[in-house]
């Protein structure tokens, strides 16, 4: 056999890599390159990893996206000297159902997205021209979860791939695609701690061998500070596991968020006669200890920590699920700064250098497989959830930031069978039965971490199934004041939940409002999507969690915005949930975060997220456009000026501090001082004229959503849009009408459709149903026009999404609409048809130029030929 430092040789010859000389006896290299990829009966293109087929359809008009076969072929360059080596390939996840083929012949197969799978190749190698091809879909699969679920099923080889070369006899690559050593700390307190380590070892060679399992704990600089060694010989062909309870650790250093001190193990198969290193692992090693009281709530290391942190989704701006390392890592850094101390990894397990970040940035964690929603009655489906299970619990094993093992979310919330109960009660039992499962397995893979089932806020159903008693702590995924409710009655639940079930720990595992980070409101309202509206929600749910100790977290939903093709609102196929944009730029929400949790002194204008406004200038001054500026702090109070003038002295409510600002037309500088801590931002505000023949303020040009009671940033285009008013004389407003409501009580005004064509949907998506007038009493000029329209009413029905609880929508009466527009007298759409001439909850922008003359100003006039007559938006521009 080789010895280590050939074998080091050997792998830079044969890959064409460089390798950095270490005597591990391994060698891992990344294959993420050279790729070659089409979908099928697509053209071949060449790609890099990490990739998805989906980045792009899933964000298009067109319902659905790519569902099918993409495959990948690439070559591997090894020669015939790697014949002694045990070759791997190792796939950290392909999305969903994926198998193998090494030069033409199936090596492997795998179910599910997202955990690894580890594939031995040497049996198909010829060691000169071999090629691996890889075969994945992302087709709909009733026994492979997820079924449904409000996030994106990309396809693709979305992680990293890797070679692995070993020798022979080397830490087990069978063991469901773990390390093959897994390290538990039987005993830990401040005064001692004990370690024990499991390896699995495999020998594929044909001899028996004597190897020596050498394990040693290094403290974080570097100092061994516990050894053992264990003497084994394995058969040839053959596999052990080697247990090995090393001597404990006097005073160790605990880990925990503010200090999470990490020691390493390293474990070695040594040659005993050469003493060659045959084969290494490292593993990161936590030492802390944790418990959960249904009364007091959360404890780690003996002291009570309140969890309150985030869940993460995977995928990432325009690029779906294929997100580099860096950006994953990124996000862990950004709930760090936050002030989160949790992690919530959901809906199923990431890419494995989440949890390193966890570990290493001191973030507690919990894990779950994708069972969402909905289960499938099948034996398959029961397999594919226990491998899932078993794999993710065994691949993830030494992290020490895990706390949590999850397994189910929100199982019951669409009741199937509702109307045949025999039924619905043989589906209520199998749920029931895979939870007890899934549940009994995890409590025997992993004794020392706690198991958890999460549901939404129907609490008879969960109860009556029996879903709260199985789990050592229930989650509550509740969004009173979202979905249905008002916020406050948050807090009733919370009571109930300790009332009824005193005996249960439990977390709040999700709430959240959307908050679409273009609109913006003085009057936010439940699914406005405003920022605003987040906000309020947010400091009523934290206060609710934070003055009841005997909640032990919790947790919002969700880090970033996240893809879910099936969503429509203002921003189609994204959930807004986020307190970070899907390109993680922080809203005013996660700056609120920063100012509940934050140790240091924390001061922040959040406003400044709303850094172009516009609006109109105050009757009074006539120069001046006064509108609301927040700051969050942890400070009782603090001083804001603005263009140096000071605007007094308020006090925080809640975090958040509120100030009437005048701002000017242009620049305005704003500056906000409390102690020794400050904060400035610039706002850039086009101010309105109150009336357009005000002397100094000059008009360019106006944008008004019709129906609507909130700002929209077009960010694309640099269009401010802002509410509209009733018609005033000397200035500009509509005449008749009233704002168009859906058939969904929900939102109170607009509709929540994806708008076709266009990306600007929040001017299409409220109008004014009715209107008989719009006029601007502009001065004399020439000005340009657009008019804005698109039919809200009709269209194919859809499916209101799962989550939508009060989902009440009633049946939408669909009425024949023509009228006809005029401008200043003259037709400009005689007879306009929206659903006849272009299609339901289409755009139409139609655009003029106005000659205004003699004082007349501009009067769009509508006449009703049948139905009511609508308008969604309107923009003036004044030419010269
Ligand atoms: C939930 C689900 C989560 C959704 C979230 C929402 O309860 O667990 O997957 O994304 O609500 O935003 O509706």
């Amino acid at each position: 056999m080789l010895k280590a430092k050939s074998l080091l040789l050997l792998i830079a010859l044969i890959t064409g890599f460089q390798c950095l000389a270490q005597d591990t006896g391994r060698n891992i290299i990344s294959l993420n390159d050279q790729w070659e990829f089409h979908k099928e009966n697509g053209p071949a293109e060449a790609i890099t990893l990490p990739h998805t087929w989906n980045d792009k359809d899933v964000l298009d008009d067109a319902p659905g996206y790519y569902r099918g076969v993409g495959t990948y072929k690439r070559k591997l360059k090894l020669d015939e000297s790697a014949k002694n080596k045990a070759v791997y390939l190792v796939f950290n996840g392909v999305a969903q159902e994926v198998e193998v083929l090494v030069n033409g012949q199936s090596a492997a197969k795998h179910i599910g997205s997202y955990t690894r799978f580890i594939v031995p190749i040497n049996r198909f190698l010829n060691y000169k021209d071999d090629v691996i091809e890889v075969r994945a879909t992302n087709r709909f699969n009733e026994d492979i979860p997820p079924l449904t679920a409000d996030f994106t099923f990309f396809g693709g080889l979305y992680r990293n791939v890797n070679l692995l070369i070993t020798n022979p006899v080397h830490f087990s690559q069978k063991e469901n695609g773990s390390a093959g050593v897994f390290i538990t700390t039987p005993q830990v307190s401040a005064a001692t701690a004990s370690v024990q380590v499991k390896s699995s070892i495999d020998n594929s060679s044909i001899a028996a061998k004597k190897v020596q399992v050498e394990t040693v704990v290094f403290d974080a600089k570097g100092n061994a500070v516990a050894n053992q060694t264990t003497e084994v010989n394995i058969n040839n062909g053959g596999n052990m596991m080697v247990v090995q309870h090393i001597k404990a650790i006097q005073k160790p250093q605990l880990w925990s968020p503010e200090n999470p001190y990490l020691y390493r193990v390293i474990t070695k198969i040594i040659d005993t006669k050469t003493k060659a290193v045959i084969d290494q692992v490292s593993n990161p090693l936590g030492f802390r200890w944790f418990k959960f009281d249904a009364e007091k709530g959360f404890f780690l290391n003996d002291k009570a920590v309140k969890i309150i942190g985030a869940s993460r989704h995977q995928d990432y701006e325009n690029r779906g699920n294929a997100t580099p390392d860096a950006l994953q890592i990124r996000d862990i850094e950004l709930l760090k700064a936050m002030g989160g101390n949790f992690l919530r990894v959901a809906h199923y397990p990431q890419d494995p250098q989440i949890l390193e970040a966890c570990d290493r940035l001191g973030i507690l964690a919990s894990v779950e497989i994708p069972v969402v929603n909905t289960i499938t009655e099948s034996e398959a489906f029961t397999q594919n959830c226990l491998n899932m299970q078993t794999e993710m619990i065994k691949q993830n094993f030494n992290h020490p930031s895990i706390i949590i093992w999850a397994y189910m979310n929100e199982i019951l919330l669409r009741l199937k069978f509702s109307s045949d109960k025999p039924r619905q009660q043989v589906y209520f039992n199998h749920v029931r039965v895979l939870a007890q499962k899934l549940d009994s397995l995890t409590r025997k893979l992993d004794p020392s971490r706690h198991t958890m089932l999460v549901n939404h806020g129907a609490w008879d159903i969960y109860n009556k199934v029996g879903l709260t008693k199985i789990p050592m702590i229930v989650g509550w995924n509740l969004y009173s004041g979202w979905y249905s409710g008002v916020p406050e009655d948050f807090g009733k639940f919370l009571d109930r939940h300790h009332k009824e079930l005193p005996n249960t720990p439990f977390m709040v595992t999700e709430y959240g409002a959307d908050a679409d980070p273009r609109i913006r409101s003085f009057s936010p309202i439940r699914f406005d999507k405003s920022v605003e509206y987040a906000v309020k929600f947010n400091q009523v749910y934290l206060n609710a969690m934070l003055s009841r100790p005997f909640v032990a977290g919790g947790i919002a939903w969700n880090l970033a915005d996240f893809n879910s093709e099936t969503r429509e609102e203002t921003m189609p196929h994204i959930n807004n949930k986020g307190l970070l944009t899907i390109g993680r730029e922080a809203k005013d929400t996660y700056f609120l975060y920063q100012a509940y949790l934050s140790a240091q002194p924390y001061l922040k204008i959040t406003s400044a997220q709303w850094k172009e406004r516009t609006g109109t200038a105050d009757s009074a001054s006539l120069t001046t456009s006064t509108q609301s500026v927040q700051v969050a702090t942890n400070l009782k109070s603090a001083e804001l000026f603005l263009n140096g003038k000071s605007l007094g002295l308020k006090a925080a409510v809640d975090h958040i501090i509120d100030w009437q600002v005048p701002f000017i037309n242009g620049i305005n500088q704003l500056r906000v001082v409390s102690a020794d801590q400050s904060d400035e931002s610039e706002i850039y505000f086009q101010l309105q004229p109150f009336k357009f023949n005000a002397a100094n303020i000059p008009f360019k040009n106006i944008n008004v959503l019709l129906g609507a009671k909130r700002f929209y940033i077009d960010e694309k285009e640099h269009q401010l849009w802002m509410p509209d008013q009733p018609y005033r004389a000397g200035a500009w407003g509509y005449v008749g009408g009233e704002p168009y409501k859906g058939t969904n009580n929900r939102i109170t005004y607009g509709s929540d459709k994806n708008i076709l064509g266009s990306d600007n949907d929040p001017v299409y998506q409220t109008q004014q149903v009715g209107i008989r007038q719009f006029k601007f009493d502009v001065p004399d000029g020439e000005y340009e026009i657009a008019l804005h329209f698109a039919e809200l009413v009709g269209g194919e029905a859809k499916e209101a999404l799962a989550y939508n609880l009060d989902n009440n929508h009633k049946k939408e009466i669909e009425e024949q609409r023509i009228f006809g527009v005029s401008i200043n007298g003259t037709p400009f759409m005689p007879k306009l048809n929206l659903a006849l001439d272009f299609g339901y909850t289409t755009a139409v922008k139609k655009t003029t130029r106005i000659t205004v003359q003699n004082g007349k100003g501009i009067s769009v006039d509508f006449s009703a030929i049948q139905g009511k007559p609508v308008l969604n938006a309107i923009q003036l521009r004044k030419i010269y």
